[in-house]
C-alpha cells in the first residue's frame, strides 16, 4: 500500500470523497435495473447500490469530510459482508458501517470494478461529517460512514468474468457450494462443470448441491449426484419439501466460510433458511421464476447460529471462462488426469486425435457422455479465444 503523509499523530485530515447523486435519475435506474435482471446482468449490484444507499440531503459529486488520520491504532478491522455499487458495507464484530475505498486502494486492481469485495477483511476509520455521519440503506437502516484504509491480502478469490470484465464474487473463502436445481430450473450439467474449474482455478473447495430433490421425478438428478460423487466430489442431494440432505450440508458448512452460488431460483436463500432460520432470507415465489426475476440482489456476508459464516449470492445463468489456457482445460477434469499419459501424442487435445485414451474411457464409460462433452465445449471455447486474441 501507499505510504501516507507523515501526519501528527491522531491528527485530523481534510479529503475528498466522491459520492454518487441519487437524485434526478432514479426513474432510469430502475428500469435499466429490471432489464439487466432479464439478461442477467452482472451490473445488478451496480444499479441496485445508486437505489440502495441513500443519503441525507441533497449531496453534491464530491464533499469534503473530515478523516480521523490517526494512524493504524485507530484503525477498525472488519470484514466486508456486501457491496453496494462503491460502497463497501463492513462488519466490526458489533456494527456494520457504510464505508468508500481510499482511492490509492481503488486503483489497486485496475481490472477489477471493486478493489474490495464480500469477505474482504480490511481496516478503516471512521468518518465525522458536520452534522451528517450516517447514511440511509433503502432498507432504512442507518449505518455509520467510514474510509477503508487497508486491506488484507486474500487467502482465496471466487471470480467471475463477464463482458471482459472480472467480478470478485467473494474473498477469504474456504468452500463453495454450487447450487443446482433437480427441476425447475432444468438440471444442467455443464454449469456445474464451469464453476468446478473456477473454484480449482481460485484454490478453494468445491461441493455440489442437487435441491429440490423432491422434483426428481425420474431420478435423472440421483444419477447426476452420483457420478460427481464417483470422480470425488462432495455431493448433496437436498430438499426442503422433506428436508433430506440438510442435516449432512449443515455438517459440511459447520465453522467454515463458504458461499453458495449457482442459477437463479434453483433454492440457495431457501437452503440457508432451512439451514438455520435465524437468517430470514427472502426468497423468491413462483411469478419471481417465470419472469426471470431475482430474489437475492447482492452477496451477503452472514454468520451462522451453528458456527461459521455463509455468502448468498444473487443468481448467475452464465460463467464465462476467461484466462483460461486451452490446453489447461483437461487438467480441471480430475477423472482425466490419471488418464492423460496414456494418449499416443504428449499434446493431445482428446477432441480429434487417434490413440487418444481419454476417449476411450469415454467409450468404456468410466468418462461419462456428458462430462466429456463439457470438456470439449470448454476446451473449443478456450482455444477460439486464444485465436481470436
Ligand atoms: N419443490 C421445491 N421447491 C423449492 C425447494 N427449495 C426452494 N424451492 C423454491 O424455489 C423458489 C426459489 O427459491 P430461492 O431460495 O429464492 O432461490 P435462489 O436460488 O435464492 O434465487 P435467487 O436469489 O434469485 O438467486 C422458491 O419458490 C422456493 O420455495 C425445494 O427443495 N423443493
Ligand atoms: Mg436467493
Ligand atoms: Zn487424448
Amino acid at each position: 500500500m501507499a505510504k501516507r503523509r507523515p501526519d501528527k499523530p491522531g491528527g485530523k485530515k481534510k479529503v475528498r470523497v466522491e459520492f454518487r447523486k441519487n437524485r434526478g435519475k432514479a426513474a432510469r435506474d430502475k428500469a435499466q435495473w429490471t432489464r439487466d435482471f432479464h439478461r442477467d446482468a452482472p451490473k445488478s449490484d451496480e444499479t441496485s447500490s445508486s437505489e440502495a444507499v441513500r443519503a441525507k440531503g441533497d449531496l453534491s459529486r464530491k464533499r469534503t469530510i473530515v478523516v480521523d488520520e490517526g494512524r493504524g491504532a485507530t484503525l477498525i478491522p472488519g470484514t466486508v459482508v456486501r457491496m453496494r455499487g462503491l460502497i463497501a458495507e463492513v462488519d466490526d464484530g458489533e456494527k456494520v458501517w457504510a464505508c468508500t475505498v481510499r482511492r490509492v486502494l481503488r486503483t489497486r486492481q485496475i481490472d477489477e470494478r471493486h478493489p474490495v469485495a464480500v469477505g474482504d477483511r480490511v481496516r478503516f476509520s471512521g468518518v465525522e461529517l458536520g452534522g451528517e455521519s450516517s447514511v440511509l440503506t433503502s432498507d432504512d437502516r442507518e449505518l455509520s460512514e467510514g474510509v477503508i484504509e487497508e486491506i488484507e491480502p486474500r487467502t482465496t478469490t471466487l471470480v467471475r468474468h463477464y463482458d471482459r470484465r472480472v467480478h470478485v464474487v467473494a474473498a477469504n473463502i474456504d468452500l463453495v457450494v454450487i447450487v443446482v436445481a433437480a427441476d425447475q430450473p432444468t438440471l444442467r450439467p455443464h454449469l456445474v462443470d464451469r464453476y468446478l474449474i473456477a473454484i480449482h482455478q481460485g484454490g478453494m473447495q468445491p461441493g455440489i448441491c442437487i435441491n429440490k430433490a423432491d422434483l426428481d421425478a425420474d431420478g435423472y438428478a440421483a444419477e447426476v449426484a452420483d457420478r460427481y460423487r464417483k470422480i470425488g466430489y462432495q455431493v448433496f442431494l437436498t430438499s426442503m419439501v422433506d428436508e433430506r440432505g440438510i442435516p449432512a450440508l449443515r455438517d459440511a458448512l459447520t465453522s467454515r466460510t463458504s458461499v453458495l452460488v449457482g442459477p437463479s431460483g434453483v433454492g440457495k436463500s431457501s437452503l440457508l433458511n432451512a439451514l438455520d432460520p435465524d437468517l430470514k432470507l427472502k426468497v423468491g415465489d413462483l411469478s419471481d421464476l417465470q419472469r426471470g426475476r431475482h430474489t437475492t440482489t447482492t452477496a451477503s456476508l452472514l454468520r451462522w447460529r451453528f458456527g461459521g459464516f455463509v455468502v448468498d449470492t444473487p443468481g448467475t445463468r452464465q460463467f464465462d471462462l476467461a484466462r483460461l489456457a486451452s490446453e489447461e482445460v483437461e487438467a480441471y477434469f480430475k477423472e482425466f488426469v490419471d488418464l492423460v499419459s496414456g494418449c499416443r501424442f504428449p499434446n493431445c487435445s482428446h477432441t480429434h486425435e487417434t490413440g487418444c485414451a481419454i476417449k476411450a474411457a469415454v467409450e468404456t464409460g468410466e468418462i461419462t457422455n456428458e462430462r466429456y462433452d463439457s470438456y470439449v465445449k470448454i476446451y473449443e471455447e478456450c482455444r477460439d479465444k486464444e485465436r481470436t486474441r
